[in-house]
């Protein structure tokens, strides 16, 4: 077994200071778990029941099919051995839209934000837009479906507002060891906490680190690492995503890449992005 690799030390901080967070996480895209970064917003209050309160017969687009509102409360607030639905990845402005407000203020960590904004090509505007959104994913006991890393270099941060949140986080040198789908952002591995080595022997090798995320906390989660989740019980939650100076220029090859079957606008494209960004840069 390779010597040098080791599961990743987690920091838990409080009374962070931006340049803090700067310097020891952002730059160096450490991740690090953040307990008082929403401690002001009245999503701190969300419990399922005052969902069941607020939103009688309310129709939800879950992943197993609209239900109301009621249904879906005791579905996630009941322990059974298959899981439940799940509200999953939904922008909160289109699902809640009177919830926007008990979000803010952003968390100064997540400032400045380049994914809102225009950028003269509607498509790319609509993406990096698209990654902009607040999105609640709501749930009972149950894993996250997936491995991944996130989409266009986004760092990401995930606030955890009712119940515990368990995270198994990988950092990028460690891909090697996680079987990436092609040049997808998903591994082929369905569990990571009951892998099948026959199939999957390098991950024998990948040293996972692994924390759990409680009610009021929020994990900053710097682009590159790979990561999943799984909770206990019922779980409410918020993921928003920034690009910003850290990140832009891996944003930017991503978006060359996707772009590719039109090598000279992607070029073009390429060249006006990375232009944005530095004058960007040097307006704060
Ligand atoms: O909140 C979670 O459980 C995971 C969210 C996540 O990683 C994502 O939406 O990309
Ligand atoms: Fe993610």
């Amino acid at each position: 077994m390779p010597a040098d690799v080791k599961a990743v030390e987690i920091d838990r901080r409080s009374n962070l200071s931006y340049d803090e967070f700067v310097r020891d996480y952002l730059m160096p895209r450490k991740p690090v778990v953040i307990t008082d970064a929403t401690a002001e917003w009245k999503a701190a209050s969300w419990t399922p029941e005052w969902f069941r309160e607020h939103y009688p017969g309310k129709k939800l687009l879950t992943d197993q099919g609209e239900m109301v509102m009621e249904d879906f409360i005791d579905a996630i607030t009941t322990n059974g051995d298959e899981p439940g639905p799940f509200l999953r990845e939904q922008p909160l402005a289109d699902v809640f839209p009177d919830l926007v407000d008990h979000v803010q203020p952003t968390p100064k960590y997540a400032l400045p934000n380049w994914l809102g904004g225009n950028y003269l090509l509607g498509r790319v505007t609509q993406r990096l837009n698209r990654e902009s959104q607040v999105e609640v994913n709501f749930c009972g006991k149950r894993i996250f479906p997936y491995l991944h890393i996130d989409d266009l270099h986004v760092h990401a941060f995930i606030n955890q507002l009712y119940g515990d949140k368990n995270l198994v986080v990988f950092p990028p040198d460690q891909e090697r060891f996680l079987y990436r789908k092609g040049n997808q952002r998903f591994s082929e591995i369905p569990d990571v906490d009951q892998p099948d080595l026959e199939r999957f022997p390098l991950f024998a090798q990948a040293r996972p680190t692994r924390m759990v995320l409680h009610a009021g906390e929020s994990v900053f989660m710097p682009c590159g690492w790979w990561h999943t989740t799984r909770v206990p019980g019922a779980s409410l939650s918020t993921v928003f995503s920034i690009a910003n100076a850290s990140n832009w220029s891996d944003l930017v090859g991503d978006v060359e890449n996707e772009l590719s079957h039109r090598p000279k606008l992607a070029s073009m494209y390429s060249l006006f992005l990375r232009g944005t960004g530095f004058v960007k840069s040097l307006g704060r």
